[in-house]
């Protein structure tokens, strides 16, 4: 099967940036069978993304157009390229601090107008690429490297957030359910409107180490763990919860 993903893949690119154990990579092949399992036309798509190590997904590896903006700009690009060519599919693929953070404002209002762009958010909770700041995804307690005591605020829930705002498909997997993480692109690829997955992606490198989760094997047997579907949560009492993450496709309707 990735011998089959292969053709997706930009001649003369030989390895991804991604470090050890960094979940990136397997949101970067999640992307392509979604692709190829719907037969999808590369040539009809463009990828967006902005700054970040989650930036690096589509380009330069993606063998289709990609464009590789400013930081917390790339819905902005899309926005312009979708009005530019409506039949083209715009996926931006990127980071929770481009796309929350610094491009909050940009996320919500795409959002608020219902555009038919498809964002796939990869949420390692941390600016991963600069050293490991805080990001607006970033847990309560958690140490970074620009809160050593611990991280003071609460975070974005970003699924929650974008349906407030108006995305009509919103769907939050975990890299360590591939299965219902593609089926998940799949639809929102299918979607018309503003499709919004939140991917989370473990970043033992800058995240992990900070916080005592050791290997990185550690953190994707953490997220296994702590990652339940939405059918499964519905019994549980506030206090089981609280040790969980709540995963599954939030919302999908016509507007
Ligand atoms: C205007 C501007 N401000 C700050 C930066 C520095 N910067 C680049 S990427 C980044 C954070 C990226 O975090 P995220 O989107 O979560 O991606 P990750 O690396 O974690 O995958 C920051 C602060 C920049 N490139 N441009
Ligand atoms: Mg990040």
């Amino acid at each position: 099967m990735a011998r089959a993903l292969e053709k997706y893949i930009r001649p003369g690119v030989k390895s991804t940036p991604f470090c050890p154990g960094c979940g990136h990579g397997i949101l970067m092949g999640c992307i392509l069978r979604a692709i190829d399992e719907l037969k999808m036309d590369i040539n009809k798509m463009v990828f967006v993304s902005g700054i970040g190590c989650a930036a690096w997904i589509p380009s330069p590896h993606y063998d289709g157009d990609t464009l590789h903006t400013l930081h917390g700009r790339a819905l902005a690009f899309a926005t312009g390229v979708k009005l530019f060519n409506p039949e083209l599919c715009v996926m931006v693929v990127s980071g929770d601090g481009d796309l929350s953070s610094i491009g909050g404002n940009h996320l919500i209002h795409a959002a608020r107008r219902n555009i038919d762009i498809k964002v796939i958010c990869a949420n390692n909770m941390i600016y991963g690429m600069t050293g490991g700041q805080v990001a607006s995804t970033t847990p309560v307690g958690a140490r970074t490297a620009t809160t050593g005591q611990g991280n003071p605020y609460r975070p974005f829930d970003l699924s929650r957030l974008v349906e407030a705002a108006g995305a009509t498909y919103v769907a939050k997997y975990s890299v360590t359910q591939p299965v219902a993480l593609i089926r998940s692109i799949k639809k929102a690829i299918q979607h018309v409107g503003f499709s919004f997955i939140e991917a989370l992606s473990p970043c033992p490198t800058q995240y992990g180490r900070r916080n005592r989760i050791d290997r990185p094997e550690d953190m994707i047997r953490d997220l296994i763990q702590s990652c339940i579907l939405e059918e499964e949560a519905k019994g549980l009492t506030e206090e089981e919860l609280a040790e969980k993450i709540v995963t599954g496709e939030f919302l999908s309707c016509q507007k």
